[in-house]
């Protein structure tokens, strides 16, 4: 009997879903897995990895393809009907699989559907919407530093990146008090959900049903208090621009994505400015840089890592050709700091140019809800600069593993008042 021969470090054979013509280069196959928990402690020379070895490779270990650099990133987002969300925007694809929830009808659709419901939830979360909330966000910003500093010592994940968005989110959609300790739970299992079946997925589907029930009641129109963005959602019911089947699942958008991924972007700010104090000096000198500070942070860390998209027909990036039906990974993060779109990449720099980040995605699925996060997070930052004189990390961290959204689950720190 002969001795298998242990797997190939196949950095260079093409892929099987790979046609090679005259015209076309082939694509190379990678053996990495970007869902294992040693990539999420340490993804950067993975993702260097990635964009060095070609514009787009092919991943093994999950039969997908992937682009982690920023010019075919920005294409695949910016080309929505060929790259389509219908099929899903992680791993598995609708068209072979059931969802393990109904599909979003927003995120997971594609124009024309997509159109309106995407026009609806863009009106919710409006600038005139932020303008009203503005100074109770700042003012609940405030408050929660100035009890932070009377503390001096505490958690930044617990008591502040994930305290600040419960203290200002689900008032702002409008939600009743009782079960908001499943709003973080719900997020973390939705993300998770976009991954492939490894642990993480599959262990949060398996608790998920408490968490499930909870969202589906709270987006119903009678949980939902007058002006909050749940009711403004139910509202457009009358004016006929959704039907009432149509509101609860945009709501159900809103609770998906609308705190967790605020709380790892506050989060990615906190731990920046934390690990940089030069630039927490150069805020706190010109606090009008605290909105740009916190793009910065979510260009840096980018929370949310990675989506998928599905080829609808046989298509080329950078002259490498992918056929139809193919799920397509894209690596926001690893765009975010690739060396040909960005000076120092891996420098946080509260004053850069941060205009073009994917961190919020582009196109047409870029985040609806941004404005809501960049208001979280310059009124969280502006008061951190007027209030304290230094930040920081007194304990070990501790890393949350999740297969879409990068984090910390802590981080010991000191604030000492200005
Ligand atoms: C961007 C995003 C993340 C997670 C869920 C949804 C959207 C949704 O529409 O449900």
């Amino acid at each position: 009997m002969t001795t298998p021969s242990p797997a190939q470090a196949s950095h260079s054979t093409p892929a099987p879903h790979t046609v090679i013509d005259d015209a076309t280069s082939a694509i190379p196959s990678l053996d990495v897995d970007p869902f294992a928990l040693d990539f999420f402690a340490d993804p950067y020379p993975t993702h260097e990895l990635l964009r060095e070895t070609a514009p787009v490779v092919y991943l093994n270990k999950w039969n997908v393809f992937a682009v982690a650099r920023y010019a075919e990133v920005y294409a695949v987002l910016n080309d929505p009907l060929t790259f389509c969300s219908s099929r899903g925007a992680g791993l598995s694809d609708f068209a072979k699989e059931k969802p393990w929830r109904p599909a979003s009808i927003i995120l997971e659709a594609d124009p024309p559907a997509h159109t309106r419901t995407r026009a609806v939830l863009s009106k919710v979360l409006s600038p005139a919407v932020m303008k009203q909330l503005r100074d109770g966000f700042a003012a609940a910003a405030e408050a929660k530093v100035d009890e932070l500093l009377a503390k001096g010592s505490f958690d930044a994940v617990a008591d502040l990146a994930e305290a600040y968005p419960l203290s200002v989110f689900p008032d702002a959609m409008g939600l009743q008090q009782e079960g908001r300790e499943n709003l973080l739970p719900y997020a973390g299992l939705v993300f998770n959900a976009f991954g492939p079946p490894n642990a993480l997925r599959e262990e949060a589907i398996a608790r998920s049903a408490p968490h499930q029930a909870y969202v589906a009641a709270q987006c119903q129109r009678e949980n939902l208090a007058p002006g909050g963005f749940g009711a403004c959602i139910h509202a457009r019911v009358d004016s006929g621009d959704i039907t009432a089947t149509e509101a609860p699942l945009l709501v159900r958008s809103l609770l998906s994505a609308g705190l967790d991924t605020t709380v790892n972007g506050i989060g990615a700010a906190i731990y920046c400015l934390a690990r940089y104090p030069e630039e927490f000096a150069r805020l706190r000198a010109d606090v009008s840089l605290a909105r740009n500070a916190f793009e910065e942070a979510v260009r840096y860390e980018s929370p949310v890592q990675t989506f998928f998209r599905t080829t609808t027909r046989e298509v080329e990036i950078s002259g490498r050709r992918i056929g139809e039906g193919e799920k397509v990974l894209m690596f926001l993060a690893a765009a975010n700091r690739d060396p040909r779109r960005w000076n120092a990449p891996d420098r946080y720099d509260i004053t850069r140019k941060t205009s073009g980040h994917v961190g919020f995605g582009s196109g047409i699925h870029m985040c609806v809800g941004q404005l809501v996060a960049r208001l979280e997070g310059e009124v969280l930052l502006a008061a951190l600069a007027r209030k304290v004189a230094r930040i920081e990390i007194t304990g070990p961290l501790k890393r949350r593993f999740n297969n879409t959204l990068r984090g910390l689950d802590s981080l010991p720190v000191t604030f000492t008042p200005a």
